[in-house]
């Protein structure tokens, strides 16, 4: 009897929707007397951007926290991309994946670099290392992987392309945040790692963004241009933009900082309950987890749905999780490649795997104050919304009914 249902439940009690809305993420809050508590230094100063002490101060935390002294403070991922891109004076076309957010894309059309959209692998939807080698040309000057869901890219490969070729390496790592690969956290692979603080991330400071680079040299060069050139009060040696972390963020950032261990603890056992009660339903497949050699930050949890077998398309099952109170997303889709503002790029790759992950995935809830109990429970509404686990609960129950007792 137990193999005709996903667990040895024989009548499921029917999922009701939730009372209140569950987003696919909520942003980690600091108790909020120990951050108004801690407020008190920023009215103390009346400072409150412009290299600010609180700002110099979690810029030394985390140095603690990455081990280098080599990163730098945004006030968002997407500018901190930019002025990468920018202060490693790239130019040309650059490699690049379209299954990401739009700002990697964008990061390069600001510089006015033609990103060259090659194909994923389709176990952790990161770039392709073949891929990326076929489209190498005389006018590639860099390639720009994404640790998308904070899955590790195919790092040796990428670095062998790389230093074969002359080319840099740049990591957008704005879902990577407290991954470590053999020890090393993941922004010391390659030349330059971006890291998102925005309010969804894993890791946050209401909006924020972090490079962390290998040449040292660098520093200097990011600190101009995120501060419009300024080089003391009177010179200004570069046409910089404004792109400063503020006070309120930095004081966020070092807040939550302490907490990272538990938040991260708390996600993984989430992904646990997930994987457990999701890979016994027919047409869900969930992508494995990194190897052990990978520190796993959990701050994704991407699903994909084979309408085939799942009895219902990726799009159907969104939608029939909202009727449940359930927002997930469909990070990410459209593809880049199809946004209209990108739509006439020739693009030689067929991205078969990229429109695959695009048409079939869907990012569930996954967040701190999301308790066991709710991720049970958006497990018990998939299990009712699946067609195939339908037909074999109705089958179970005709089955009751021929063999209970009278
Ligand atoms: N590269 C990659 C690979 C990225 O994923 C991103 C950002 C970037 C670069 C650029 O980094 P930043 O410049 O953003 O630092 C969100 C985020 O805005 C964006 O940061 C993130 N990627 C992207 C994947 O997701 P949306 O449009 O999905 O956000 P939104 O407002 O719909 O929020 C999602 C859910 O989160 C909501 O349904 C509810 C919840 N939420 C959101 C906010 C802002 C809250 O509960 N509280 C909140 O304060 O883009």
């Amino acid at each position: 009897m137990a193999a005709l249902t996903s667990r040895s439940r024989p009548l499921m009690p029917t999922p009701t929707p939730f009372e209140k809305p569950i987003y696919v993420t909520r942003p980690f809050l600091p108790p909020l007397p120990e951050f108004c508590g801690a407020l008190q230094e920023i009215w103390s100063n009346e400072w409150l951007t412009n290299n600010g002490p609180v700002l110099q101060r979690f810029q030394k935390e985390l140095c603690h926290y990455f081990n280098t002294e080599n990163l730098c403070l945004f006030n968002n991922g997407t500018l901190a991309l930019q002025i990468a891109l920018q202060g490693m004076q790239l130019s040309g076309e650059v490699i690049t994946t379209p299954f990401t957010f739009v700002a990697t894309t964008h990061a390069l059309y600001w510089n006015k670099i033609r990103p060259v959209f090659v194909d994923i692998e389709p176990n952790h939807y990161t770039l392709d290392p073949a891929k990326v080698e076929a489209a190498i040309t005389p006018w590639t000057t860099a390639i720009l992987a994404v640790h998308v869901y904070g899955y590790p890219c195919k790092l040796q490969e990428l670095a062998d392309i790389a230093r074969r070729r002359n080319l840099l390496l740049l990591y957008d790592a704005a879902h990577a945040f407290g991954v470590t690969v053999d020890g090393r956290s993941i922004g010391s692979y390659g030349d330059l790692s971006m890291f998102s603080f925005h309010a969804t991330k894993l890791f946050h400071s209401i909006e924020g963004g972090m490079l962390m680079f290998s040449d040292p040299g660098q520093k200097k060069v990011f600190d101009y241009l995120k501060n419009f050139g300024f080089d003391g009060e009177t010179e200004v040696v570069m046409p910089g933009t404004n792109a400063k972390m503020n006070e309120f963020q930095a004081l966020m950032g070092s807040q939550i900082l302490g907490h990272m261990e538990a938040i991260i603890a708390r996600r993984k056992a989430i992904d646990s309950v997930y994987r457990a009660r999701l890979k016994r339903i027919p047409g869900i497949h969930i992508p494995s987890l990194p190897p052990p050699n990978v520190e796993f930050n959990h701050s994704y949890f991407p699903v994909e749905i084979t309408p085939k077998e799942f009895g219902m398309d990726r799009d159907q099952l969104y939608a029939a999780l909202q009727r449940f109170n359930v927002f997930t997303r469909r990070y990410f889709y459209p593809l880049v490649t199809d946004f209209a503002c990108y739509r006439s790029l020739s693009v030689k790759d067929p991205l078969l795997n990229a429109r695959a992950a695009a048409r079939g995935i869907l990012t569930l809830p996954i967040y701190d104050s999301l308790t066991l109990e709710d991720s049970e429970r958006i497990c018990d509404i998939i299990e009712l919304l699946s067609p195939v686990l339908q037909q074999s609960h109705s089958a179970q129950r005709d089955l009751q009914s021929v063999v209970a007792p009278v």
